[in-house]
């Protein structure tokens, strides 16, 4: 088998995601970095037709979407399984995943973490009026998480899934925030569980 390739920039939660499945399953692999900050580049328009990152060939197939990838690395490399056998377990990081999708990643980054971290790197300010209203969904989805999650370790068991790499990165950024406080004195479970998920290898490897 050849080495497969992920199309990305390292600051992308999505990359990030993809390099923690790769990571955790200990597969070798190419980063090639792609800056969109200026605008999509069309080459990753070709491999991407939503205009979105990462991209990933391996063995001359093409993949995008996230979701796909990450099952693609867990079915065809060896390495540990990241997605749980129990029917009830697998569902849950299915519904997981679903959630982080949907709305968790469209207030936390697309409007929180925009504006309090993309924003002022770029010289701009930050739109208040699109914190404020991103405080109570960022708020509900943590809540709705870490109540799925409730007494286990990771989001759907005993073990990491697909589930927390795919929330992972969007909570790094978040933590950073100075709003994310409030929001985790209300819901300690994600901090019970950022403090074993940020003790992997493959998060303190893909720390940018
Ligand atoms: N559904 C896509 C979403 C990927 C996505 O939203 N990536 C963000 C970066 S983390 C992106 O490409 N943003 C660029 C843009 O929207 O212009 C997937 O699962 O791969």
């Amino acid at each position: 088998m050849t080495k497969p390739v992920l199309y990305g920039p390292a600051y992308s939660t999505y990359t990030r995601s993809a390099r923690l499945v790769l990571e955790e399953k200990g597969v070798d692999y190419d980063l090639v970095e792609v800056e969109f900050m200026g605008g999509m580049p069309a080459e990753q328009v070709e491999r991407q037709p939503f205009a979105k990152v990462p991209a990933f060939e391996h063995d001359g197939f093409p993949l995008y979407e996230f979701s796909a990838i990450g099952r693609y690395v867990d079915e065809v490399f060896d390495g540990p399984p990241l997605q749980p056998d129990n029917p009830q377990q697998r569902a849950r990081m299915n519904q997981i995943i679903s959630i982080v999708d949907s709305y968790t990643y469209p207030c936390t980054i697309g409007q929180l973490v925009w504006q309090r971290v993309v924003m002022p790197m770029l010289g701009n300010q930050a739109d208040e009026a699109v914190v404020t209203a991103s405080l109570p969904q960022v708020n509900k989805c943590m809540n709705v998480i870490a109540g799925l999650r409730g007494d286990n370790t990771y989001l759907a068991g005993a073990n990491v899934s697909l589930a927390d790499l795919h929330l992972a990165p969007i909570y790094d950024y978040f933590q950073g925030t100075p709003e994310s406080g409030a929001i985790l004195d209300q819901n300690p479970g994600m901090r019970e569980w950022w403090n074993v998920v940020s003790a992997r290898d493959s998060i303190k490897k893909t720390a940018t």
